[in-house]
């Protein structure tokens, strides 16, 4: 990778990939698109331009414009938000999802966009869930992610692009939060901890989930991205978990370090419903063996970190 088109650089993956890269392939390197300006670091540190992914002309315009190789394609709508909102996230998924490959056609460059344990569904092994399985997700963020796999693959196989992709879990950081995702109680329940002591969960109690620290996202997409691509079976997309837990867990967890810690729950079933069609625990194997994947952070690392940055000073 030598200049790179990031859009969605403002949400949760792309605000902190955009710095990451910047450290490593050069500020003027890596082009931050998203369809706001705000005032954060991403867009003060280096190049950045508005884009609305749906735009495919402005899409390849930009990437024109800035000479890219590889285009990070970021921009989506989480789970919950995509349910809510069916037929926005149809056009914004696989809507921007089109446009990102038809310019990663166009100029030859090198794609990558995450899939999600969304991808998999009620009838699909709950346990270890293989690479290779069962896809018949139910709800609307899942099919576009099913077909966004798909149509990498069709990209790849009919048309030589190089696409890359990850099944992400929930993604858990201290910088910029996610929304309308279904696992975001694991990151609210660490800020709610610090400021309130308390924590009411809308996932029920005995809800397995995969889950990774941010640090270790990051590392994965920049390793699959430099990656020897004729060592790669699978294109799109590499199941990657870094730990499972259910949400008791992790409160535990957090009463290690704040005793008084108070978890609640109060049940919301439409991201129940969500978090009952996805696996427990997604098998790596493949991302381990095809290109080294692998976690630094488990749920007691990362729950150490996750409260001294976000102010726990008694450690
Ligand atoms: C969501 O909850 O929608 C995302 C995901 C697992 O893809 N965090």
């Amino acid at each position: 990778m030598k200049k790179v088109l990031v859009t969605g650089a403002l949400g949760q993956i792309g605000s902190e990939l955009t710095l990451k890269m910047r450290e490593i392939y050069g500020t003027d390197n890596v082009v931050a698109t998203d369809i706001r300006k705000t005032e954060s670091a991403v867009v003060q540190s280096g190049p950045f331009e508005i884009l609305d992914v749906t735009d495919e002309k402005e899409m390849v315009n930009i990437a024109k414009k800035h000479e890219v190789d590889t285009i990070i394609h970021l921009a989506a709508l989480l789970s919950a938000t995509a349910e809510k909102k069916p037929l926005l996230a149809w056009n914004l998924n696989m809507g921007g999802l089109v446009n990102a490959l038809e310019a990663a056609r166009e100029l030859n460059c090198r794609l990558f966009t995450p899939s999600s344990i969304g991808a998999f569904g009620p009838t699909t092994p709950k346990d270890g869930t293989p690479q290779d399985t069962i896809q018949r997700p139910n709800t609307m963020y899942g099919v576009n992610k099913v077909s966004g796999e798909l149509l990498c693959d069709y990209y790849h196989h009919k048309f030589g692009v190089d696409t890359r992709g990850l099944r992400f879990p929930g993604l858990i950081s201290y910088v910029t939060p996610p929304g309308g995702g279904t696992t975001d109680y694991a990151v609210e329940i660490y800020y709610e901890a610090i400021k309130n002591r308390k924590y009411t969960s809308y996932i029920a109690k005995g809800t397995y989930m995969d889950m990774m620290y941010m640090p270790d996202a990051l590392a994965a997409i920049m390793a699959l991205m430099e990656a020897d691509a004729s060592k790669l079976k699978h294109r799109n997309s590499f199941n990657v978990s870094a730990m499972s837990f259910a949400p008791e867990q992790i409160a535990s967890e957090i009463k290690k370090h704040i005793p008084d810690f108070i978890m609640n729950y109060e049940v919301d079933p439409a991201r129940q419903s969500i978090a009952d069609s996805w696996p427990n625990s997604i098998d790596s194997t493949c991302a381990m063996e095809e290109w080294g994947f692998k976690a630094e952070y488990d749920l007691e690392k990362m729950t150490k970190d996750m409260l001294v940055k976000l102010g726990l000073k008694s450690f």
